[in-house]
């Protein structure tokens, strides 16, 4: 038991050590090593109607990042003012703030290395006549005001967001065995 414990110690104080510090596993990152980050993905609801969601998940789940919360809501409207803060002097707000409390959306928050930015170059340009084939607006909307899906635009604004959208016990830190891992380099 003494052997075995002294075992741990000096494996815990080798891994610990300056050289090894790549093998430290960060806790509520699934094991990478890798920086990770997480941002808020809410599938609009035209993407719900639309029956988009699954495709959404699909794609952010190849792409290699991990789901951490996910629910569907009726965005109240204390929520949509909060989180399009922004654009309130817009003469198309009202209209946005109308379409986004027109039926459920369902807001995610997704975890993985650069995936704030990552996941903006997915949804593609805000603009649907702009967005690329390949983007999930260029594949699946043609005008800027139904277009399917929304992504946090920076680490900060993804920060407020998730707190706007989740309360913390809502995110889970799970352990994925090695899947996630094998999306980094060694
Ligand atoms: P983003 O969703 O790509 O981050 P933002 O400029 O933050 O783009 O605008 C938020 C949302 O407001 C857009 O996704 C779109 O639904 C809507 N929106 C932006 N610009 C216009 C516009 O010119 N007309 C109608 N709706 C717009
Ligand atoms: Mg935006």
């Amino acid at each position: 038991m003494g052997c075995q414990f002294r075992r741990v110690a000096a494996l815990r104080a080798l891994l610990c050590g300056p050289r090894f510090q790549c093998l430290l596993v960060r806790p509520n990152s699934g094991g990478s090593p890798w920086p990770q980050e997480r941002t808020l993905v809410a599938v609009k609801p035209d993407g719900v109607q639309r029956r988009l969601v699954g495709t959404v998940i699909q794609r952010f789940e190849r792409r290699g990042f991990k789901l951490v919360g996910m629910k569907m809501l009726q965005a109240p409207e204390s929520i949509l003012a909060e989180h399009y803060r922004d654009l309130r002097r817009k003469p198309f707000y009202p209209a946005l703030i109308s379409y986004m409390s027109s039926g459920p959306v369902v807001a995610m928050v997704w975890e993985g290395h650069n995936v704030v930015h990552i996941s903006r170059a997915m949804i593609g340009h805000t603009d649907s006549t702009e967005a690329a084939p390949g983007t999930i607006r260029g594949d699946f909307s043609v005008h800027i005001s139904r277009n399917v899906i929304h992504a946090s635009d920076s680490v900060d604004g993804a920060q407020r967001e998730i707190e706007l959208w989740f309360q913390s016990n809502e995110l889970l830190s799970w352990a994925d065995g090695g899947h996630h891992s094998s999306c980094y380099p060694a």
